[in-house]
This record gives C-alpha cells, sequence and structure tokens, in this order.
C-alpha cells in the first residue's frame, strides 16, 4: 500500500517570551518534537518544523511592570536569548519565528476577519472584571480567584494551573486583581465569542467517536471530560492595550485573546518559512495528505485539542491535527519547576556551564521523559546516566572499536573471514533494531525509543566482551578481523540511529568513521539491509572521546545554585508583620535611644536564652540583660557597638536588674542579629524591636 501521508507539519509549542527556556519546557515539550522531527527527515520525508515565540498576553505586560520597560523590550530581550539557546542545543527548527512579526500580525488578523465575515463569532455585551484603581479590564491572569473546579485558590482568570481547567474569569471565586490586589467590580464591554458550545457534536464525533483513541490516555482523557462537561462560549478578544488590535469597526482598544493569535503563529511561521524557502505554505496546512502534529505541555491541552481546531474547522480550509502527543510535567530535585522563584535549570546557562554537552542533557530529558507521569530530574541522576550510561556503555564501546580498529589495521575495516553463529546472530539483531526504534518513535515513545538505541552499544559492548579481540588477535588473526569487521558495523549503525537522539554526537561519530554526511550519508534504512554498512577498505577517521566523566564537584555546583535560589526565596518571602498602630511625634520622642559598645558579655546561669552584658551607653556603664544567648556567643559580641533603647523602665530579670534594650532584627531564617539596615541577610520588613 502507498502511504497516504506526503508530508508532516510538525509544531512545538509557542513558548511565552517572559523568560527563558528550562529543563521542563524541554523535556515537555522540544526534545521529543525534535527526536520526531529529526527522525522524520532521516526518512527523506517532507517536513516542516516550526515554533516561535508567543509575545503577546499578559504574562509578557506582567514582566514588563515588573522590569519597569516596555512589553516589547521584554519581549526582544526573551526572544533572543531563547531563539540562540533552542539553536546552540541542536532543536532542528526550519523557522523559529515570532508572534510579535507582520506576518503573523496579519495572519491573524486575516483569520479574525474571515471568521467575522463568516458570521463565525458572537458578539455581545458582557461584564467583565475592571481594576476602578488601575482603571483597567482584567483579562486572564490579571485576575486571580478560587477555581470554581478544584477550588485552587490562586487560579488566574482564563486558566486553573492547579487542574489545568480552562474556563471564563467571572467563574472565579473571591476574584482579585493581580494589580493591585482589590476586590474588583463589574464593567459592561463588547467582545466577540467562538461559540464552542456549537463545536460539541463535531468535536464529539471527531475526538472521542473518531479515530482518537491513539492519542495518549492523558490527552484523550482530558478532552473527554471537557466535552462531557459541556462546552460553553469563549471570548476571543480582550480589553488590553499589548496585543494584536482587534480588525473589526467599534473594536477600538481591545486585541486579540492570546490565545486566539498564538495557535496561528504555526501558521504563520510555515509561512515564512515558506516564502524563505520559495515553497507553497499552504499543502502544509489544508492539504488532508499531511500530518499536522503539535507537540505541547498538559497545560496546553484544551487550546490544541478543543480550541483550535474549531478555530480551524469553523474556518473550513484546514486540516485538524492528527495527533497532540502532550507530556506531562518534570520537577526538579522533588519541587514544582517555578520561572518566578528561580527554581530550574535553565537552557542558556546550562549551555555555557557544560559547554559541547548538549547531548547529555538531551540524553537524560529523554531517559526521564514525563510521557505518562510527572517525572523528576535530580542532578545526581544527570551525572549518574552519564557516566554509567553514555560514558560507560556508548563512549566505552565506539572508544574500543575505534583504538582496536588504529592499532591492528591503521585504521582500515578488514576484511571479514568466514561468520561465525554468533556473528551472524549479532549482526540480525543489529538489523532488527531500526524498525524497532521506529515503531517507538512513531507511537512517541521516545524513552523507549532511545533505550532501544542503547541496547545497540550494549549489544556491541557485549559481543566484544564475548569475542575478545585483543586476545585473539595473538593466535587468530582471522577471527579478529572478522570480530573487528562486525563491530565496525555495529559502530556505524549508532552513528546512523542515534542522529534523532545525539545528534551531536551523531555527527562526532560520523567524523570518527568517516561516514560522509549529506547525500553520501548512511540510511536509517542501511542499518536493516544485508549489505554491510561499513566495507572492508573503509579508512575511519581520528579517534576522539565523544562523552566525559562528570564530577562530583560539577554537581554540587549546580545543587548549590539551587540551594542559594531557594534561600533567595525564602528571603523574598519572609512574611512580614502587619504595621502597627499609628503613633505620634510626641510618642516618638519619647523613646531615647543611644549608640552604645557591649564592653563585657556571658552567659546568665541556667537560662538558655539569656545574655548578661554591661553596655557603655555614653552616659553610663550599665547591665542590660538579652534575649540573645542563642544568636551569639558572649566572645563575639564583646566590642560591637549597638543601639540601646536608654528609658526603658528598669526590671529584673531572674534577680539580675536590666536597664535597657539591645535593639536586635531578624533574618529570615531566624537568626537575631544586631540592628544594621546595611546588612544583606535581613529584608525589607523586619521588625526592630
Ligand atoms: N505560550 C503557553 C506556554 O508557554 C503558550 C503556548 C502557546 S502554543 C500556541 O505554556
Ligand atoms: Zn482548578
Amino acid at each position: 500500500m502507498k502511504d497516504p501521508i506526503k508530508r508532516y507539519t510538525i509544531t512545538a509549542a509557542l513558548p511565552y517570551t517572559n523568560g527563558p527556556v528550562h529543563i521542563g519546557h524541554l523535556a515537555g515539550v522540544y526534545v521529543p518534537a525534535d527526536i520526531y522531527a529529526r527522525y522524520q527527515r532521516l526518512q527523506g520525508k517532507d517536513i516542516v518544523f516550526v515554533c516561535g515565540s508567543d509575545e503577546h498576553g499578559v504574562p509578557i505586560t506582567i514582566k514588563a511592570k515588573k522590569e519597569g520597560i516596555t512589553p516589547q523590550q521584554v519581549v526582544d530581550k526573551y526572544h533572543a536569548i531563547i531563539k540562540q539557546s533552542f539553536e546552540d542545543f541542536g532543536i532542528s527548527f526550519d523557522n523559529y519565528s515570532r508572534t510579535s512579526a507582520e506576518i503573523h500580525h496579519k495572519t491573524a488578523s486575516h483569520f479574525f476577519e474571515n471568521l467575522y465575515n463568516d458570521n463565525k463569532f458572537i458578539e455581545e455585551v458582557t461584564e467583565q472584571f475592571y481594576d476602578e484603581a488601575a482603571g483597567q479590564f482584567l483579562a486572564d491572569r490579571f485576575i486571580v480567584g478560587t477555581c470554581p473546579k478544584c477550588g485552587f485558590e490562586e487560579s488566574y482568570g482564563d486558566q486553573c494551573e492547579n487542574c489545568g481547567t480552562s474556563h471564563n474569569a467571572t467563574d472565579l471565586i473571591n476574584p482579585k486583581s493581580a494589580i493591585t490586589g482589590a476586590i474588583p467590580t463589574l464593567k459592561e464591554t463588547k467582545h466577540w465569542f467562538l461559540p464552542l458550545d456549537q463545536y460539541e457534536a463535531w468535536l464529539k464525533e471527531w475526538i472521542i467517536k473518531g479515530h482518537k483513541k491513539d492519542w495518549k490516555t492523558n490527552v484523550y482523557g482530558q478532552c473527554k471530560s471537557w466535552i462531557d462537561d459541556g462546552l460553553r462560549p469563549r471570548a476571543v478578544t480582550r480589553d488590553l492595550d499589548w496585543g494584536i488590535p482587534v480588525p473589526v469597526k467599534g473594536a477600538e482598544g481591545k486585541v486579540l485573546y492570546v490565545w486566539f493569535d498564538a495557535p496561528i503563529g504555526y501558521i504563520s511561521a510555515t509561512k515564512e518559512w515558506a516564502i524563505r524557502e520559495g515553497k507553497d505554505w499552504r499543502p502544509y496546512w489544508r492539504d488532508e495528505s499531511t500530518k499536522l502534529l503539535h507537540f505541547i505541555g498538559k497545560d496546553n491541552i484544551v487550546f490544541h485539542c478543543i480550541i483550535f481546531p474549531a478555530m480551524l474547522k469553523a474556518d473550513g480550509r484546514y486540516i485538524l491535527p492528527d495527533n497532540v502527543p502532550a507530556n506531562e510535567f518534570l520537577n526538579l530535585e522533588g519541587n514544582k519547576i517555578s520561572t518566578s522563584k528561580n527554581w530550574a535549570v535553565w537552557l542558556h546557562e546550562y549551555l555555557k556551564e557544560f559547554p559541547n554537552q548538549q547531548d547529555v542533557l538531551r540524553y537524560v530529558l529523554t531517559a526521564n521523559a514525563p510521557e505518562t507521569k510527572d517525572n523528576d530530574f535530580t542532578w545526581s541522576d544527570f551525572q549518574a546516566r552519564n557516566n554509567n550510561e553514555l560514558v560507560a556503555v556508548f563512549g566505552n564501546f565506539i572508544n574500543r572499536v575505534v583504538v582496536l580498529t588504529e592499532k591492528y589495521y591503521q585504521g582500515v575495516v578488514p576484511k571479514p573471514g568466514s561468520l561465525s553463529e554468533v556473528d551472524l546472530q549479532v549482526l540480525k539483531e543489529l538489523r532488527a533494531y531500526p524498525a524497532v526504534i521506529s515503531s517507538s518513535i512513531e507511537r512517541y515513545r521516545f524513552r523507549e525509543a532511545q533505550m532501544e538505541l542503547m541496547n545497540v552499544a550494549r549489544l556491541g559492548n557485549k559481543y566484544l566482551a564475548d569475542e575478545e579481540p585483543w586476545k585473539t588477535i595473538k593466535t587468530d588473526e582471522e577471527r579478529t578481523k572478522t570480530v573487528m569487521y562486525v563491530a565496525l558495523q555495529i559502530a556505524s549503525a549508532l552513528a546512523v540511529l542515534s542522529e534523532p537522539f545525539l545528534p551531536f554526537t551523531s555527527d562526532k561519530l560520523k567524523v570518527i568513521l568517516n561516514i560522509g554526511k549529506g547525500k553520501t550519508a548512511l540510511k536509517w534504512s542501511h542499518v536493516a539491509s544485508k549489505k554491510g554498512l561499513l566495507p572492508s577498505g573503509h579508512t575511519i577517521g581520528k579517534g576522539e572521546l565523544l562523552f566525559s566523566k562528570i564530577e562530583d564537584e560539577q554537581i554540587q555546583q549546580q545543587l548549590d545554585k539551587l540551594q542559594a535560589s531557594k534561600k533567595a526565596n525564602e528571603v523574598m518571602n519572609a512574611t512580614v508583620t502587619p504595621q502597627k498602630e499609628t503613633i505620634q511625634f510626641d510618642d516618638f520622642t519619647k523613646l531615647d535611644m543611644r549608640v552604645g559598645t557591649i564592653l563585657e558579655a556571658e552567659k546568665m546561669p541556667k537560662a538558655k536564652k539569656l545574655l548578661v552584658l554591661k553596655v557603655d551607653t555614653g552616659i553610663d556603664v550599665r547591665t542590660i540583660v538579652s534575649g540573645i544567648a542563642e544568636s551569639f556567643s558572649p566572645e563575639e559580641i564583646i566590642g560591637k557597638k549597638v543601639t540601646v533603647l536608654v528609658n526603658l523602665a528598669p526590671r529584673a530579670l531572674r534577680g539580675v536588674d536590666s536597664e535597657g534594650m539591645i535593639l536586635m532584627t531578624e533574618t529570615p531564617e531566624g537568626k537575631l542579629v544586631f540592628v544594621n539596615p546595611d546588612s544583606d541577610s535581613v529584608v525589607n520588613g523586619a521588625t526592630i524591636n
């Protein structure tokens, strides 16, 4: 049967341009998408693999406010970082665009106009949340409240991050403005709604009754539950000043909802690529023989499986996704990855700190990919997988083959003698791998696929260990030639099969084995053929280490870095005591505070917390009993300058008269310190007493 699929349109979620990309994004979306795209390209398929920066929406404006710059400056900054880091990491997009590009503004505007002219929207004046103090409507992330579905108290206006439900802002319980914290009022405003309810029957047919049972269970399950809950019209416009203007009369000051414009970004990115390549973009989006795939994280499922398909259907000229292989989330060292809490491994930082080790991260993220459930990334696992798998299995096999070929045959592939049972068996197993790996990739099981790739290296290692060419070389030259010939076939199979997973390694290995790139390159299908991959007489190139051991210090540095973010967060989130009742100036002048020096300090017998101090107040030298013994040893404070409240009525503590008080404050970790706002260890709002 002829393959009915003529081309592939592969999209990867457009990252919000309010921060750099981290390992959670990579594991969930970009690494699997890249494996898939590279694999199909290797099969000679006609593919386009697109992505771009998602530059509209409230998250960008919130970030701009926080940093005191314009939204455009925010997106320019992060677009540059993200684009470069994807490139350096080897994510092989055919085009990485951005939604602020003119071509996208035009494409999204036209998309809206077409639906508008076709009467596909409901135009309605409704009451929306409004922040009187900020003087603006509160769309999406500008409003937080309790999720009506799961009770999570920090749900956004358009989506709950806890349960993933997408809702209308007015569904929130106890809504609050994210800008001022105020309780919003309701104000009338006109918007355009996509009547999802009208697409419910069709979506049921397409997803539930249709062939979508081959979607991953998490994806199918989420879709089914939304459809079963009943779909309601969704506003696709917003009262905001950052975004694509709504292209109709009477919509001044309104923009397209970011989730309306962003998925259209896939189409714009394809157009931009087509123009550059002198191709026609249309078949990639409109021809039924195109397989459209969206790689996303689980929080984006509703938008890619329900809302965007409904938009495409409403237009009527587009194909629909064949699959949406969404992943679950990756955690980091047991905690949820968080951009705002800086609990992340940032791609651009990784690339600097682990130069030329892109494949190590790709490998670990795939080996641990959150394909069916949330997973955890730990630095110790990263180290172990590198040292015990990449170095000890893959690297070791290649190294042995190359070194021995150099040593015995000056780098020339020897002519094999007659093949033994074992040789035939090993070569047969080797020929089966392309189909095995393909089948896993085609079913979006990338962990499994990569495991099979490693089994090829394991097969090679075992073969060498069993056949021991380093021993036979002394007794049987013929046998040694055969063994090395077979081992070299396995090595070249690895160069080909590793390309989707470990592209940098694959390239290096091709150079080491001197097997051409481009037209003369070995193909996936060659590995399955009986002809053999590397002919005798072929001269291989120079050996080079593929992987190197990662030392404990490097791992410790990463752990320390995370620890530092945790600390910084604690400081930021330290609870601030509410302000006390207002006092008058007269009240203040009653306090007599002086600078003093601690002359003597000793522990109060039988009192864990108390130190008895002798303090020179400038007025006199007096005794002050202070509850600081758990934070200071007597020796370390002798000679210290402190602030003393000198006119506090004396009182007896454990029989000692205390004549005043030393002013103290506390660090977020609960350690007492003398008042010194210059110190880095104290935070704003720390009380002095
Ligand atoms: N920017 C959401 C995200 O980064 C969003 C994806 C858009 S895909 C069209 O999670
Ligand atoms: Zn929820």
